[in-house]
């Protein structure tokens, strides 16, 4: 028994439409005439963790060559002319492939797996994969957003708040799109309000009990095969433990406990691990310490 109770004020998803770019279909990078060099993949991601980590686990998992494009999020350089050149939204991640931009991280799990070679990431069987889709929607619309208030409320907005007030107003202005503005304020300012952050909190608490449950007697949220679901869901939620100990912990979440250390333990989970500063890592490191 899935045991998820319906909240009702914190936002369900965090979809950003990038102006214009839809409309656009396509969009090219740089000047290259299609066919003209070796097709090439850009990943521009920050700290690998939360949506900034799921290509780069589904790259590397599946072996795909890539460059890395390191964006601090905390020094604002996801709103710099160079990066918005890339992705006008502003946001992170963003990928590059044979100059065609692919953006919104969930879905570019999807297109690094069709477009590449490389073990599959989506489960053969249709009831596979109808678990991994419905655990990706979850991922995305029900603890996603919950984890990543907190996570701007206890990390984000704590680093960057004691800078110089008129150097974080005009950053503050330079963001793109309003949803992205509004959050960044509430992380400065420290205004989540109180109702907020305990939805978060039941959401997780609720959430995370779901997915120990669904665990059940099988290693990977789809069943028998590691899959995107694993994927997202693991950069999601790996920092619980540490984040939020009441919700994530041995007693009362074995299953999803063990989830945690069989994703971390792979190879393409520690190097995605590497190719950050090292705050998320040490996250990681004391979720394998157990
Ligand atoms: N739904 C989008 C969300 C992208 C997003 O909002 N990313 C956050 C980091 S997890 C971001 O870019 N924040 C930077 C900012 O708001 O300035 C996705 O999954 O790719």
């Amino acid at each position: 028994m899935i045991a998820v109770v319906a909240l009702a004020t914190l936002r369900t998803a965090q979809l950003t439409i990038p102006p214009d770019l839809l409309a656009r279909g396509r969009l090219r990078i740089g000047d290259d005439a299609p066919g003209t060099r070796t097709p090439m993949l850009d990943i521009y991601h920050w700290e690998p963790n939360a949506n900034a980590g799921k290509p780069l686990l589904a790259a590397l998992e599946k072996g795909v060559p890539f460059t890395s494009h390191y964006i601090d999020m905390l020094a604002f350089d996801q709103h710099k002319p160079e990066y918005l050149a890339v992705n006008p939204a502003g946001t992170i991640p963003a990928m590059v492939h044979d100059g065609t931009l692919i953006f919104e991280s969930t879905y570019m799990i999807d297109y690094i797996d069709m477009a590449f070679e490389g073990p599959a990431l989506r489960p053969s069987d249709p009831y596979e994969l109808w678990r991994m889709r419905w655990w990706c929607r979850f991922f995305d619309q029900y603890v996603g957003p919950a984890t990543s208030q907190l996570g701007w409320s206890t990390f984000v907005g704590p680093m960057v708040r004691q800078r110089d007030q008129d150097e974080l107003k005009a950053a503050i202005e330079r963001i793109p799109t309003k949803e992205r503005r509004i959050a960044w304020s509430k992380a400065i300012y420290g205004s989540f309000s109180d109702e907020e952050l305990a939805e978060s909190r039941a959401r997780l608490m609720s959430g995370i009990e779901a997915i120990d449950q669904a665990l059940g007697d099988h290693d990977w949220i789809a069943g028998d095969n590691y899959s995107a679901a694993d994927l997202a869901g693991f950069m999601m939620l790996f920092g619980l433990p540490v984040m939020f100990p009441e919700a994530a912990n041995d007693d009362r979440t074995p299953a999803f406990m063990g989830w945690l250390r069989r994703v971390a333990g792979r190879e393409s989970v520690r190097t995605a691990l590497d190719k950050g500063t090292g705050r998320f890592a040490d996250r990681f490191r004391e979720l394998l310490a157990g």
